[in-house]
């Protein structure tokens, strides 16, 4: 047996400490495969790179890198979350010229994704996350290093929420960790 090999094996093996994590919606198949179409027919206008489908989400809070050993706190923060399931349409387009950005979101935020968001929020507060300043801000991305697209028009998505998922990023993948269902209503 090569030595050397068997070290790198283990190298490979050990997980890092931290994951970059975030809470987001995860669309079903339907929302997912209509939100790709409106990727792909703003881009013949704005040029960039497609958000890859099996990638397209919402975040809802950016927690960025925590130890993997928080992630238990993490999920019982979710599991706690009282929310309602909602439907939500996707409507609305636009570009954020620095990080060269084309979304879409909703043009009617529904009240219970902004309840959503709170409690997920004050949970992880709560259980001592350290969570950004910065507004949230709904949006789906779906093209990066994208020129302002020349229509603003978009093609409405309806997308039914049931349910929101914990993922975690990288090496420019996303696994989702888990998923927590929303009171059906
Ligand atoms: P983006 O799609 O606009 O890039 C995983 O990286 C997800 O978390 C993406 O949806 C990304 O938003 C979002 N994200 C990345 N860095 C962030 C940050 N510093 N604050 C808030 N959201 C962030």
């Amino acid at each position: 047996m090569d030595p050397g090999s068997g070290r790198g094996k283990g190298r490979r093996l050990s997980a890092p400490a931290q994951s970059r994590l975030f809470f987001a919606l995860w669309p079903e198949e339907a929302a997912r495969a209509a939100l790709y179409e409106q990727a792909l027919a703003l881009k013949a206008g704005a040029g960039g790179r497609l958000t890859r489908a099996a990638k397209l989400h919402m975040t809802l809070v950016f927690l960025g890198e925590i130890e993997r050993t928080r992630v238990a706190e993490l999920e019982r923060v979710a599991q706690a979350v009282a929310a309602n399931a909602f439907a939500m349409r996707i409507d609305r387009s636009g570009y954020w010229p620095r990080q060269k950005i084309v979304w879409a979101a909703p043009q009617v935020v529904p009240a219970a994704l902004s309840q959503l968001v709170a409690a997920l929020e004050a949970g992880l507060r709560a259980a001592g996350f350290q969570l950004e300043d910065r507004a949230w801000q709904p949006h789906i991305t779906l093209l990066r290093d994208a020129r302002r697209p020349s229509l603003s028009q978009c093609d409405a998505t309806d997308w039914p929420v049931n349910d929101f998922a914990l993922v975690e990023s990288a090496r420019g993948a996303y696994r989702v960790i888990g998923r927590w269902k929303l009171a059906a209503i």
